[in-house]
């Protein structure tokens, strides 16, 4: 059976795990941290997770995994079949990436784990944040769901906003969800999938329980 490595806690992790749940595929979770050690980085060599195991061995990289997943199991489609229709929701995805998560991340430590505040990092964030979300307004359809049909991009938007929204909120005291009108719908309809609320609940009490181990 294909295994899924990560914790729950983990937008990532619950990107791979919400993609499978909709696919119907069957898979086992097994609870890892992220690991700079060389038998981690054996399964996923930037030793971050997710990563999943499968008969042709191990695959890290959500976005990758998604390919995977999309090539082997085409139904039911997590992509459009028009290629340039899924490219543009790969689109979707790299600005979800790369101008909104990674630039919430850089805030992680400060809320999540209490470290000082990085200045460089409220500095530079924020107007890439401001770009990100632009484009995602622009490239956005919400019809229903951001790309049209639910895919991908769905999956990699709640799980993106259910960290990036209260980080922003904290340190910018910026509602980041409301410069994208009708984004916080979209995301409302996708955790209210049965995946969608299955990952959602499992996440909230495996963070809940994050918190009060911290004290
Ligand atoms: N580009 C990676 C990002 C995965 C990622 O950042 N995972 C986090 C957990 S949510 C992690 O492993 N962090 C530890 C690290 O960066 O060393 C992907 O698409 O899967």
């Amino acid at each position: 059976m294909l295994k899924l490595y990560g914790f729950r806690v983990s937008n990532y992790f619950n990107m791979v795990k919400f993609a499978l749940l909709e696919k119907g595929l069957e898979f086992e979770e097994v609870d890892t941290m992220p690991s700079q050690e060389d038998a981690f980085k054996a399964k996923s060599p930037m030793g971050k997770v997710p990563c999943i195991e499968t008969d042709q061995g191990f695959l890290s990289e959500t976005s990758a995994i998604f390919d995977c997943l999309e090539a082997t199991k085409p139904s039911p489609a997590l992509l459009p079949s028009d290629p340039f229709a899924a490219a543009k929701v790969r689109e979707i995805m790299k600005i979800l990436e790369l101008y909104i998560e990674l630039q919430g991340r850089r805030h992680y430590a400060e809320i999540f784990f209490g470290e000082k505040r990085n200045e460089t990092a409220v500095a530079e964030a924020k107007p890439v944040l401001e770009n990100g979300l632009k484009a995602l307004a622009e490239l956005a359809k919400f019809d229903p769901y951001i790309c049209g049909e639910f895919s991908y991009a769905d999956i990699m938007t709640a799980q993106t906003f259910v960290y990036a929204a209260p980080v922003c909120q904290a340190v910018y005291d910026w509602d980041i969800i409301a410069d994208v009108p009708g984004l916080q719908a979209a995301i409302d309809d996708t955790n209210a999938r049965p995946a969608g609320a299955k990952v959602s609940a499992e996440q909230q009490e495996a963070l809940k329980a994050f918190r009060e181990s911290q004290g």
